[in-house]
């Protein structure tokens, strides 16, 4: 039997029911299942595990973020942030990234590295779907790339790699998990409205990561690597994102 219960509805009653109401009790039965957030023990702390916990608990993995027709996509998309000023980053524009290559390496059997060419050549997936910035602006556009876990498949990630890193070239960095990491619709995305990916959305490749909030969506992107902890990883809390009071997961 299905039984359709509203997103809110199951983010509520979710882990704290399951574990009767009590944070600790919930927060013991995440950690037993393997899911507590990177930054769990921040700001948001018990909240955030509960967050997280829920929506991997009793959200279908697989759930999909909404797409939309052509005719919604929006007029006008915003850029957030300045396109990266490194010598690097320069450089590769210059040549119109015709020299930049996306580095895959960490917990995987074949660490490679992909020029724009290769990524091309990879079976593509367009999507129309909707960036929502947590400053409260948003629009709708339709992106067109790579399925991430297309590139994860060729490089053969190892059994015990459990978050994906992404760094750009500029002082942004961000991680997700496997599950997210392998959804059908987390894109390494080079194109935007049918066109290439622009230099202020991200050019030449940014990730797209539609179930959660914009800042997870990582542009200029130069590495990707597979860990099995993220605790050595720059401040130990998946993202740089709690230092500047957001959460590491930005569900929606
Ligand atoms: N490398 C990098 N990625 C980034 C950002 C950034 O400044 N640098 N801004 C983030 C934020 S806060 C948002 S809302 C989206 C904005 O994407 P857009 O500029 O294409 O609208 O990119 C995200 N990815
Ligand atoms: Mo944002």
């Amino acid at each position: 039997m299905s039984v359709r219960v509203s997103r809110r509805a199951m983010i509520r009653t979710g882990l704290a029911a399951a574990a009767g109401a009590s944070g600790l009790a919930a927060a013991a039965l995440a950690s037993r299942y393997g899911l507590i957030p990177p930054d769990h023990g921040d700001l948001f702390g018990i909240g955030e595990t509960l967050t997280y916990g829920s929506q991997r608990v009793l959200m279908a993995t697989r759930s999909m973020a909404r797409e939309f027709s052509r005719s919604e996509i929006s007029p006008v998309a915003p850029i957030n942030g300045n396109p990266p000023e490194s010598d690097d980053y320069q450089q590769l524009l210059a040549r119109e990234f015709s020299t930049w290559r996306l580095v895959v390496d960490g917990l995987v059997a074949k660490p490679a590295s992909f020029s724009l060419v290769d990524l091309r050549a990879l079976p593509s997936r367009t999507q129309i779907t909707h960036q929502a910035c947590e400053e409260g602006w948003s629009f709708i556009a339709e992106w067109g790339g790579a399925p991430l876990s297309t590139v994860l498949d060729l490089v053969r990630v190892r059994p015990e790699a459990r978050w994906v890193v992404f760094y750009p070239f500029d002082e942004y960095w961000d991680s997700i998990d496997i599950v997210e990491a392998r959804h059908p619709q987390t894109l390494l995305a080079y194109s935007m409205n049918g066109g290439d990916l622009t230099t202020g959305h991200g050019a030449p490749l940014r990730l797209r990561v539609p179930r959660q909030l914009g800042y997870k969506s990582i542009k200029y992107l130069s590495r990707i690597t597979l860990v099995d902890s993220l605790d050595g990883v720059e401040n130990g809390k998946g993202s740089f994102s709690p230092e500047i009071g957001y959460s590491w997961y930005a569900g929606i």
